[in-house]
């Protein structure tokens, strides 16, 4: 036997428990020790079989580093047909999370049981693969068509409940899933209950496939994973024989299989959970954070603070003025009112949360015993220290003083208190209840404690924490700069706003930087170009038609005018008419010929500035790794995550053509174009950004 399946006889039933922790992953080791315990189960007198798992799981799912490896015997989907060929009766217990393969060694056992806590899917399209081991075929005869396409192309987790109310399980019972899994083999024995396998259940109905593809492939935004999922499920209603079906799914799965795409998720799965393990923070304990204090109660404060309500932490939240607090706290209520509405809360939470557990106040006194204050007030570095100077005053020892500010240097912040060493930036993007990235920006004399509270938090406020150097813009938004000054350069030398935002769009991407400028306001991105203008460097070339349109008091959205108009009641915008005009006066002005553009150029410069940026804010050491540019990306900027970041993609598309061309761009603008050092050091040795991440 395998060590990671244990094997067991209790009376007539064989019971084989997985042991592979963490989380049971269907590696070779446990795939052979299934297949050897069904074997033996049906050597030795057994009537049936019950398979689950110890530790805190069942099967969470294929050992998914194994994929893009040489595939090792017995495969998942000849082990699952094996089990449900066996004679005996073959039961599961579920426990944990059943997902992915998982879920498909227990839809290919003849009866399911579960815990109620149990959590079941096929998550696999979010990993860029489809259920390959029988699951689009199995999962619609028990559930149905309609209900499987939902599930399989969603790979959401569903509960024990919902999975018993759709024919998925056939029980729920509370306990540990050995002993309820021995009582449930020993009932259907008593009862003769007949083996019963899904694969000889009838082909379920048919739905319209076309339709289905069709809308799977628009709401993936060109992810192909759940649209070819449809095909699969498809042949569970149209292939003549289930056979067939299994040999079309396993057709389809060797296509994602192979594709950029899979490849560029399961770096992302990975590197999701790399992302916030410091070698930096081993055996660095945080300090306890058992209440918050928030400073402003503009939208992104109050953001701030209803993230940490929604985890439980208290907060004092302090704004200047009676008006500007009550304000607040409207925000705030607004805030968790949405997450009522969406079911994240009870009404009973939503009182607890808005009454006791949020103090707002005027007096800064309020926050004597705050551990950790955010500071969330105007971007401007006078204000920003002033503000620090009365925390210094106010705040206990030990207190942990953070600042959001998005641009300033957090030194010169923590420079105004006497304990620098308990400053840092968090930096949060808005809405911050919402958004799932947090740069935690470490300044010259932040203590390690100090930064392990940053992560914490981050941890706890259910976060993709981000370690990030000083730089202007720290990791994100100084790529974003330079992505979105390349669009601007296209843009002035010949293609439209709309161009762009369709080339970028049709990449992945939720919406392109003219619509978004108009999302975010341009007054605020205005405002940081003129605080920006008397440093520039005069080689820079300046596009002038951002401005014009600035000048003009259209700032987006907020006026129902920029880049596009918005109608009241219509969503999204019609380009404005206006800014042609305003692109034309800027070209004579600067006396430039405009030509065109192909989107494939357009989306190209747009990448290239992406990776050659991100490769100087890893050159630099501003982002440790590679993969932490590309957390960043993902989960602050909208990148697809289907692409796995931007230097994945750049390490999918080859570095040494990504160079090449920015050489050439840099033949009209070497100023702007300057190859990063460290892209050119990867080509010269032939390696990719992946390399650099494997330092632990
Ligand atoms: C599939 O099954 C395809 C089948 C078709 C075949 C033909 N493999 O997330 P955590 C590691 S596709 C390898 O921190 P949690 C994880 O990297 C798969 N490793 O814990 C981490 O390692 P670290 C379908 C895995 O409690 C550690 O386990 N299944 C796998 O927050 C703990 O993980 C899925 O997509 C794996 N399958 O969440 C499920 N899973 O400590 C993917 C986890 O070295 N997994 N690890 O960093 C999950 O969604 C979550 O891990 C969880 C547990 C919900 C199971």
């Amino acid at each position: 036997m395998s060590e990671a399946i244990a094997y067991e006889r209790a009376g007539d039933v064989a019971v084989l428990k997985a042991q592979n922790p963490p989380v049971n992953a269907l590696g070779a080791e446990v795939r052979k020790g299934l297949l050897a315990g069904i074997e033996r189960a049906e050597q030795d007198g057994a009537k049936a079989v019950l398979i689950y798992g110890e530790g805190r799981t069942y099967f969470a799912g294929a050992d998914i580093r194994e994929f893009g490896r040489p595939p090792k015997d017995p495969q998942l989907p000849a082990l699952c047909s094996r089990i449900e060929a066996s004679p005996l009766i073959v039961v599961s217990a579920m426990h944990g999370t059943a997902l992915g393969g998982g879920l498909e060694v227990a839809l290919s056992s003849h009866y399911r049981i579960a815990v109620p806590s149990a959590k079941m899917g096929l998550p696999e399209v979010n990993l860029g693969i489809l259920p390959g081991a029988g699951g689009t075929q199995r999962l619609p005869r028990l559930a149905g068509t309609e209900a499987a396409l939902e599930m399989i192309t969603s790979g959401r987790h569903f509960g024990a409940a919902e999975a018993l109310e759709k024919g998925i399980i056939d029980k729920i019972e509370e306990g540990d899933p050995r002993g309820i899994g021995l009582a449930y083999v020993q009932e259907l024995l008593e009862q003769g209950a007949p083996r019963r396998a899904v694969g000889e259940m009838p082909a379920p109905d048919a739905v319209d496939f076309d339709a289905a593809y069709a809308a799977t492939l628009k709401k993936g935004r060109g992810q192909l994973s759940p649209a070819t999922a449809v095909r699969a499920v498809q042949a569970a209603v149209e292939a003549e024989s289930f056979e067939a079906g299994l040999q079309r799914e396993r057709a389809l799965f060797m296509e994602l299989m192979g594709s950029d795409q899979r490849q560029g998720l399961i770096h992302a799965f990975f590197s999701e959970r790399a992302v916030s393990k410091l070698p930096e923070l081993e055996g660095v304990e945080p300090r306890e954070v058992v209440s918050m204090g928030v400073i402003g109660g503009g939208t992104m404060g109050a953001g701030i603070a209803t993230a940490a309500l929604l985890a439980d932490l208290p907060v004092v939240l302090i704004e200047m003025t009676d008006d500007a607090a009550a304000a607040a706290r409207g925000r705030i209520e607004g805030n968790l009112k949405g997450a009522l509405k969406r079911g994240k809360i009870t009404e009973a939470q939503y009182d607890r949360l808005t009454g006791g557990a949020l103090t707002v106040a005027t007096d800064y006194a309020a926050l004597s015993q705050a551990d950790l204050v955010v500071e969330a007030v105007f971007e401007d570095m006078g204000v920003k220290r002033d503000v620090f100077g009365k925390l210094d005053a106010h705040c206990k020892p030990g207190a942990v003083l953070a600042t959001n500010t998005s641009y300033l240097d957090v030194d010169e912040i923590a420079a105004s208190t006497s304990r620098p060493q308990d400053v840092i930036g968090l930096h949060f993007f808005s809405p911050a209840h919402v958004m799932k990235l947090l740069e935690v920006v470490v300044a010259e004399k932040t203590a390690p404690e100090v930064l392990a509270t940053g992560f914490a938090l981050g941890k706890r406020l259910k976060k993709v924490a981000v370690r990030s150097g000083i730089c202007d813009g720290f990791i994100g938004n100084r790529i974003m700069n330079a992505y979105r000054k390349a669009a601007e350069y296209v843009v002035l030398d010949g293609a439209s706003p709309y161009q762009v935002d369709q080339a970028v769009t049709g990449f992945g991407f939720p919406m392109g930087p003219f619509a978004m400028g108009d999302l975010a306001g341009l007054d605020i991105n205005w405002a940081a170009r003129k605080r920006r203008a008397p440093t520039r460097d005069p080689r820079e070339r300046v596009p002038r038609f951002y401005e014009m349109l600035c000048e003009s008091g259209d700032f987006g959205q907020k006026t129902g005018k920029g880049f596009y108009i918005y109608e009241e009641g219509r969503r999204g915008g019609v380009p404005n008419p206006q800014v042609a005009g305003l692109i034309a006066e800027d070209q004579e002005q600067q006396g430039v010929t405009p030509r065109e553009f192909s989107d494939a150029e357009v989306l190209r410069r747009y990448m290239c500035a992406m990776v050659n940026e991100a490769a100087k804010v890893v050159g630099e050491g501003i982002a440790r790794r590679p993969l932490d540019v590309d957390m960043v990306m993902l989960f602050g900027y909208g990148f697809p995550r289907f692409w796995g970041g931007p230097l994945k993609w750049a390490d999918l598309q080859g570095l040494d053509g990504i160079l090449a061309d920015i050489r050439a761009y840099a033949a009209e603008d070497d100023f702007f174009w300057q190859p990063a050092p460290l892209l050119e050091q990867l080509v010269a040795e032939g390696k990719p950004f992946d390399d650099l991440n494997k330092d632990g």
